[in-house]
Protein backbone atom coordinates (compact mmCIF):
# COMPACT_ATOMS: atom_id res chain seq x y z
CA UNK A 1 0.00 0.00 0.00
CA UNK A 2 1.48 3.67 -0.81
CA UNK A 3 1.45 5.90 1.82
CA UNK A 4 -1.24 8.07 0.29
CA UNK A 5 -3.33 4.89 0.24
CA UNK A 6 -2.58 4.24 4.25
CA UNK A 7 -2.79 7.93 4.93
CA UNK A 8 -6.49 7.55 3.60
CA UNK A 9 -7.33 4.47 4.81
CA UNK A 10 -6.10 5.76 8.66
CA UNK A 11 -8.24 8.84 8.26
CA UNK A 12 -11.70 6.63 7.40
CA UNK A 13 -10.35 5.03 10.48
CA UNK A 14 -10.55 8.58 12.68
CA UNK A 15 -14.05 9.41 10.33
CA UNK A 16 -15.70 5.83 11.94
CA UNK A 17 -14.38 6.85 15.03
CA UNK A 18 -15.66 10.23 15.48
CA UNK A 19 -18.91 8.72 13.77
CA UNK A 20 -19.47 6.81 17.26
CA UNK A 21 -20.19 9.96 19.30
CA UNK A 22 -23.37 11.20 17.44
CA UNK A 23 -25.91 12.40 18.72
CA UNK A 24 -24.46 12.69 21.76
CA UNK A 25 -21.47 15.55 21.10
CA UNK A 26 -24.25 17.47 19.72
CA UNK A 27 -24.10 20.81 19.42
CA UNK A 28 -19.97 20.27 19.55
CA UNK A 29 -18.93 18.79 16.26
CA UNK A 30 -17.80 14.80 16.32
CA UNK A 31 -14.17 14.32 16.16
CA UNK A 32 -12.34 11.19 15.81
CA UNK A 33 -8.52 10.63 16.03
CA UNK A 34 -5.87 7.44 15.39
CA UNK A 35 -2.34 6.79 16.02
CA UNK A 36 -0.09 5.35 13.72
CA UNK A 37 3.87 4.03 14.37
CA UNK A 38 4.56 3.76 10.56
CA UNK A 39 3.61 0.01 10.31
CA UNK A 40 0.15 -0.29 12.89
CA UNK A 41 -2.18 1.30 14.46
CA UNK A 42 -1.52 2.22 18.36
CA UNK A 43 -4.97 3.60 19.96
CA UNK A 44 -8.28 5.48 18.45
CA UNK A 45 -10.01 7.55 20.46
CA UNK A 46 -13.17 9.82 19.51
CA UNK A 47 -15.44 12.81 21.39
CA UNK A 48 -18.18 10.79 23.09
CA UNK A 49 -20.42 13.19 24.73
CA UNK A 50 -20.82 16.91 24.79
CA UNK A 51 -18.71 18.63 27.51
CA UNK A 52 -16.79 15.28 27.16
CA UNK A 53 -13.11 14.53 26.48
CA UNK A 54 -12.07 15.58 22.82
CA UNK A 55 -10.99 12.76 20.45
CA UNK A 56 -7.15 13.39 20.80
CA UNK A 57 -7.01 13.10 24.49
CA UNK A 58 -8.70 9.74 24.79
CA UNK A 59 -6.22 8.18 21.85
CA UNK A 60 -3.27 9.81 23.70
CA UNK A 61 -4.65 7.98 26.55
CA UNK A 62 -5.63 4.74 25.20
CA UNK A 63 -1.51 4.77 24.38
CA UNK A 64 0.08 1.46 26.16
CA UNK A 65 3.28 3.25 26.05
CA UNK A 66 5.86 5.72 25.27
CA UNK A 67 6.41 5.49 21.61
CA UNK A 68 8.47 8.19 18.75
CA UNK A 69 8.05 9.10 16.13
CA UNK A 70 4.29 8.54 15.67
CA UNK A 71 1.54 9.80 13.08
CA UNK A 72 -1.64 11.29 14.74
CA UNK A 73 -4.95 11.33 12.33
CA UNK A 74 -7.70 13.56 13.25
CA UNK A 75 -10.80 14.50 11.69
CA UNK A 76 -10.99 18.29 13.03
CA UNK A 77 -7.64 20.69 13.54
CA UNK A 78 -7.08 19.94 17.13
CA UNK A 79 -8.07 22.61 19.51
CA UNK A 80 -6.03 25.52 21.32
CA UNK A 81 -8.22 26.71 23.89
CA UNK A 82 -9.38 25.33 27.52
CA UNK A 83 -12.80 24.74 26.90
CA UNK A 84 -14.32 22.31 29.14
CA UNK A 85 -11.13 20.50 28.76
CA UNK A 86 -7.43 21.19 28.32
CA UNK A 87 -6.29 22.26 25.13
CA UNK A 88 -5.47 19.27 22.48
CA UNK A 89 -2.19 20.88 21.34
CA UNK A 90 -0.66 20.43 24.49
CA UNK A 91 -1.36 17.01 24.00
CA UNK A 92 0.89 16.45 21.32
CA UNK A 93 4.39 16.59 21.93
CA UNK A 94 7.21 16.95 19.12
CA UNK A 95 8.87 14.44 20.78
CA UNK A 96 6.36 11.88 20.45
CA UNK A 97 4.45 12.70 16.92
CA UNK A 98 6.55 13.61 13.54
CA UNK A 99 3.26 14.48 11.61
CA UNK A 100 -0.01 15.30 12.31
CA UNK A 101 -2.70 14.42 9.75
CA UNK A 102 -5.83 17.16 9.85
CA UNK A 103 -9.15 16.35 7.73
CA UNK A 104 -10.10 20.23 8.19
CA UNK A 105 -10.17 23.33 9.78
CA UNK A 106 -11.62 23.74 12.97
CA UNK A 107 -14.16 27.02 11.88
CA UNK A 108 -14.90 28.02 15.68
CA UNK A 109 -12.25 31.05 15.88
CA UNK A 110 -12.23 30.46 19.74
CA UNK A 111 -10.80 26.97 19.42
CA UNK A 112 -8.88 27.08 15.81
CA UNK A 113 -5.46 28.31 14.92
CA UNK A 114 -3.05 24.86 16.29
CA UNK A 115 -1.73 24.26 12.70
CA UNK A 116 1.14 27.00 12.70
CA UNK A 117 1.58 26.11 16.49
CA UNK A 118 2.34 22.38 15.34
CA UNK A 119 4.97 23.53 12.21
CA UNK A 120 6.47 25.82 14.44
CA UNK A 121 7.10 22.90 17.29
CA UNK A 122 8.83 21.01 14.27
CA UNK A 123 5.82 18.66 13.49
CA UNK A 124 4.97 18.24 9.86
CA UNK A 125 1.24 19.03 9.10
CA UNK A 126 -0.78 17.65 6.30
CA UNK A 127 -4.16 19.36 5.95
CA UNK A 128 -7.23 17.98 3.94
CA UNK A 129 -7.06 14.70 3.26
CA UNK A 130 -10.94 13.14 2.95
CA UNK A 131 -11.69 17.39 3.93
CA UNK A 132 -15.84 17.13 2.06
CA UNK A 133 -16.11 13.51 4.39
CA UNK A 134 -15.02 15.53 7.26
CA UNK A 135 -17.21 18.44 6.35
CA UNK A 136 -19.80 16.86 5.82
CA UNK A 137 -20.45 14.62 9.12
CA UNK A 138 -20.43 18.05 10.86
CA UNK A 139 -22.40 20.53 8.29
CA UNK A 140 -24.27 21.92 10.74
CA UNK A 141 -21.29 23.12 13.07
CA UNK A 142 -19.52 24.39 9.48
CA UNK A 143 -22.75 26.31 8.60
CA UNK A 144 -22.85 27.89 11.58
CA UNK A 145 -19.46 29.09 12.44
CA UNK A 146 -18.87 30.11 8.97
CA UNK A 147 -21.94 31.88 7.79
CA UNK A 148 -22.65 32.93 11.33
CA UNK A 149 -26.56 31.54 11.15
CA UNK A 150 -28.25 28.37 11.82
CA UNK A 151 -28.18 25.29 9.60
CA UNK A 152 -31.82 25.58 7.66
CA UNK A 153 -33.54 23.23 6.57
CA UNK A 154 -36.87 23.73 5.16
CA UNK A 155 -39.48 21.20 4.71
CA UNK A 156 -42.97 20.90 3.47
CA UNK A 157 -45.79 18.25 2.32
CA UNK A 158 -47.82 18.41 -0.89
CA UNK A 159 -49.46 16.98 -3.14
CA UNK A 160 -48.40 15.37 -6.78
CA UNK A 161 -49.97 18.66 -8.21
CA UNK A 162 -47.48 20.98 -5.84
CA UNK A 163 -50.75 22.10 -3.33
CA UNK A 164 -49.52 22.37 0.42
CA UNK A 165 -52.99 23.30 1.39
CA UNK A 166 -56.84 23.29 -0.06
CA UNK A 167 -58.03 26.66 -0.58
CA UNK A 168 -59.81 26.74 2.78
CA UNK A 169 -56.22 26.57 4.22
CA UNK A 170 -57.21 22.75 5.39
CA UNK A 171 -53.07 21.38 5.28
CA UNK A 172 -53.38 18.49 8.30
CA UNK A 173 -53.66 15.09 6.41
CA UNK A 174 -51.78 15.00 2.99
CA UNK A 175 -49.09 13.14 3.48
CA UNK A 176 -49.12 9.63 5.70
CA UNK A 177 -48.59 9.07 8.79
CA UNK A 178 -45.56 7.62 8.98
CA UNK A 179 -44.10 10.39 6.65
CA UNK A 180 -45.41 12.75 9.45
CA UNK A 181 -43.49 10.33 12.01
CA UNK A 182 -40.07 10.68 10.51
CA UNK A 183 -40.25 14.25 10.06
CA UNK A 184 -41.45 14.47 13.49
CA UNK A 185 -37.72 12.59 14.09
CA UNK A 186 -36.41 15.53 11.80
CA UNK A 187 -37.93 18.03 14.60
CA UNK A 188 -36.46 15.89 17.70
CA UNK A 189 -32.60 16.32 15.59
CA UNK A 190 -33.08 20.49 15.37
CA UNK A 191 -32.52 22.87 17.92
CA UNK A 192 -35.53 25.56 16.74
CA UNK A 193 -38.39 25.40 14.33
CA UNK A 194 -39.80 28.26 12.65
CA UNK A 195 -43.17 28.81 10.88
CA UNK A 196 -45.20 31.66 10.17
CA UNK A 197 -48.08 33.23 11.18
CA UNK A 198 -50.39 32.30 8.65
CA UNK A 199 -49.50 28.49 9.80
CA UNK A 200 -49.82 29.04 13.26
CA UNK A 201 -53.50 30.26 13.08
CA UNK A 202 -54.75 27.81 10.25
CA UNK A 203 -52.98 24.70 12.15
CA UNK A 204 -52.94 25.80 16.15
CA UNK A 205 -49.82 22.97 15.62
CA UNK A 206 -48.01 21.30 18.16
CA UNK A 207 -44.64 21.46 16.62
CA UNK A 208 -42.83 18.93 19.04
CA UNK A 209 -41.09 15.62 18.00
CA UNK A 210 -44.36 13.74 19.64
CA UNK A 211 -41.89 11.60 21.84
CA UNK A 212 -39.33 10.72 19.76
CA UNK A 213 -36.76 13.16 21.11
CA UNK A 214 -36.20 16.36 22.07
CA UNK A 215 -38.68 19.62 21.37
CA UNK A 216 -37.16 21.88 18.90
CA UNK A 217 -37.51 25.78 20.27
CA UNK A 218 -40.33 27.39 18.31
CA UNK A 219 -39.54 30.45 16.63
CA UNK A 220 -42.47 32.38 15.31
CA UNK A 221 -43.17 35.17 12.83
CA UNK A 222 -45.92 37.31 13.63
CA UNK A 223 -45.79 40.87 12.27
CA UNK A 224 -48.91 41.48 14.64
CA UNK A 225 -47.71 39.90 17.94
CA UNK A 226 -51.38 38.95 18.42
CA UNK A 227 -51.85 35.13 18.50
CA UNK A 228 -50.64 34.44 22.38
CA UNK A 229 -53.57 32.54 22.44
CA UNK A 230 -52.13 29.55 20.56
CA UNK A 231 -50.64 26.61 22.33
CA UNK A 232 -47.75 26.64 21.10
CA UNK A 233 -47.81 29.60 22.83
CA UNK A 234 -46.87 27.69 25.95
CA UNK A 235 -43.93 26.53 24.94
CA UNK A 236 -42.56 29.86 25.52
CA UNK A 237 -41.32 30.64 21.85
CA UNK A 238 -39.15 33.53 19.90
CA UNK A 239 -41.62 35.70 18.46
CA UNK A 240 -40.12 38.40 15.75
CA UNK A 241 -43.07 40.98 14.91
CA UNK A 242 -43.12 44.01 13.57
CA UNK A 243 -40.90 45.39 16.33
CA UNK A 244 -37.96 43.84 14.87
CA UNK A 245 -39.07 43.36 11.52
CA UNK A 246 -39.85 45.46 8.22
CA UNK A 247 -41.15 45.00 4.75
CA UNK A 248 -38.23 43.84 3.50
CA UNK A 249 -38.31 40.09 3.25
CA UNK A 250 -34.87 39.34 2.71
CA UNK A 251 -33.87 41.81 5.48
CA UNK A 252 -35.96 39.57 7.54
CA UNK A 253 -34.54 36.50 7.45
CA UNK A 254 -31.01 37.64 7.75
CA UNK A 255 -32.01 39.97 11.08
CA UNK A 256 -33.61 36.44 12.27
CA UNK A 257 -30.78 34.35 11.39
CA UNK A 258 -28.25 36.70 13.03
CA UNK A 259 -30.34 36.83 16.33
CA UNK A 260 -30.49 32.81 16.33
CA UNK A 261 -26.76 32.59 15.88
CA UNK A 262 -26.76 34.92 18.68
CA UNK A 263 -28.88 32.49 20.58
CA UNK A 264 -26.76 30.05 19.70
CA UNK A 265 -29.30 28.01 17.77
CA UNK A 266 -26.94 25.28 15.25
CA UNK A 267 -30.08 24.09 13.30
CA UNK A 268 -33.65 25.16 12.15
CA UNK A 269 -36.42 23.69 10.43
CA UNK A 270 -38.87 26.08 8.67
CA UNK A 271 -42.26 24.14 8.28
CA UNK A 272 -44.10 26.95 6.56
CA UNK A 273 -46.05 27.87 5.34
CA UNK A 274 -46.07 28.33 1.60
CA UNK A 275 -44.78 32.23 1.88
CA UNK A 276 -42.50 31.72 4.94
CA UNK A 277 -40.68 28.92 2.72
CA UNK A 278 -40.69 31.11 -0.50
CA UNK A 279 -39.03 33.67 1.49
CA UNK A 280 -36.10 31.63 2.36
CA UNK A 281 -36.00 30.09 -1.39
CA UNK A 282 -36.08 33.25 -2.64
CA UNK A 283 -33.07 34.60 -0.71
CA UNK A 284 -31.21 31.55 -0.84
CA UNK A 285 -30.87 30.92 2.82
CA UNK A 286 -30.89 27.68 2.96
CA UNK A 287 -29.00 24.27 3.39
CA UNK A 288 -31.42 21.38 3.15
CA UNK A 289 -34.88 21.27 1.04
CA UNK A 290 -37.39 18.44 2.37
CA UNK A 291 -40.01 17.59 0.29
CA UNK A 292 -43.12 15.16 1.10
CA UNK A 293 -45.24 14.45 -1.77
CA UNK A 294 -48.34 12.01 -1.51
CA UNK A 295 -50.15 10.59 -3.95
CA UNK A 296 -52.82 13.27 -4.15
CA UNK A 297 -54.06 15.81 -6.55
CA UNK A 298 -56.09 19.09 -5.35
CA UNK A 299 -56.28 21.09 -8.98
CA UNK A 300 -56.61 24.23 -6.74
CA UNK A 301 -55.34 25.41 -3.54
CA UNK A 302 -52.42 26.82 -2.37
CA UNK A 303 -49.09 25.91 -4.10
CA UNK A 304 -46.15 25.90 -2.31
CA UNK A 305 -44.04 28.09 -4.38
CA UNK A 306 -45.43 31.82 -3.94
CA UNK A 307 -42.84 34.15 -5.55
CA UNK A 308 -42.05 34.63 -9.13
CA UNK A 309 -39.55 32.73 -10.88
CA UNK A 310 -39.59 30.75 -14.34
CA UNK A 311 -38.31 27.94 -15.70
CA UNK A 312 -34.72 28.75 -16.77
CA UNK A 313 -34.07 29.84 -13.03
CA UNK A 314 -31.61 27.41 -11.26
CA UNK A 315 -32.08 26.68 -7.83
CA UNK A 316 -28.76 25.25 -7.11
CA UNK A 317 -30.51 22.35 -5.54
CA UNK A 318 -28.36 18.94 -5.57
CA UNK A 319 -30.54 15.97 -5.35
CA UNK A 320 -29.10 13.55 -2.41
CA UNK A 321 -31.96 11.40 -0.93
CA UNK A 322 -35.15 9.55 -1.79
CA UNK A 323 -37.30 7.30 0.27
CA UNK A 324 -40.22 5.64 -0.34
CA UNK A 325 -42.82 5.95 2.83
CA UNK A 326 -45.93 3.85 2.12
CA UNK A 327 -47.14 5.55 -0.68
CA UNK A 328 -45.30 8.81 -0.54
CA UNK A 329 -41.75 9.97 -1.04
CA UNK A 330 -39.70 12.03 0.35
CA UNK A 331 -36.98 13.97 -1.50
CA UNK A 332 -34.18 15.73 -0.21
CA UNK A 333 -32.12 18.37 -2.12
CA UNK A 334 -29.04 20.25 -0.48
CA UNK A 335 -28.15 23.63 -1.89
CA UNK A 336 -25.43 23.55 -3.68
CA UNK A 337 -23.11 27.18 -3.15
CA UNK A 338 -20.59 26.39 -5.94
C1 LIG B 1 -10.74 18.96 19.29
N1 LIG B 1 -11.08 17.66 19.46
O1 LIG B 1 -12.57 16.06 19.82
C2 LIG B 1 -13.37 18.24 19.54
C3 LIG B 1 -13.01 19.60 19.29
O2 LIG B 1 -16.77 22.88 24.74
P1 LIG B 1 -15.44 22.22 24.53
O3 LIG B 1 -14.40 22.68 25.49
O4 LIG B 1 -15.55 20.72 24.45
O5 LIG B 1 -14.90 22.70 23.10
C4 LIG B 1 -15.72 22.53 21.99
C5 LIG B 1 -15.03 23.10 20.79
O6 LIG B 1 -13.80 22.40 20.57
C6 LIG B 1 -15.86 22.86 19.55
O7 LIG B 1 -16.71 23.96 19.28
C7 LIG B 1 -14.80 22.71 18.49
O8 LIG B 1 -14.31 23.95 18.07
C8 LIG B 1 -13.70 21.97 19.24
N2 LIG B 1 -13.96 20.53 19.19
N3 LIG B 1 -11.70 19.89 19.14
O9 LIG B 1 -9.56 19.29 19.26
C9 LIG B 1 -12.34 17.27 19.60
N4 LIG B 1 -14.66 17.88 19.70
ZN1 LIG C 1 -9.55 19.62 21.76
Amino acid sequence: MNNLALDKELMFKALEEAKRGIPHVYPNPAVGCVIHDGSKILSTGYHKKFGGNHAEYEAVKNLEKIAYGLTMYVSLEPCTHTGKTGACLDLIDPNVFDRVVIAEKDPNNEASGSINKLKRSGINVDLGLLRNEARELNKRFYVFHEKKRPYVILKYASTLDGFIAQDNGQSKWITNKNSRIENHYTRSICDAILIGSNTAKLDNPDLGSHGIGRDPKIVLIDFDNSLGSLKLFKKNPIVYSSKELSNDNSKNINFIMNDLFKKNIQSLLVEGGAKTISNFLHCGIFDELHCYVAPKFLGRGLNIFQGKSSIKKKNNLKLVDTKIIGDDLKITYKRSYS
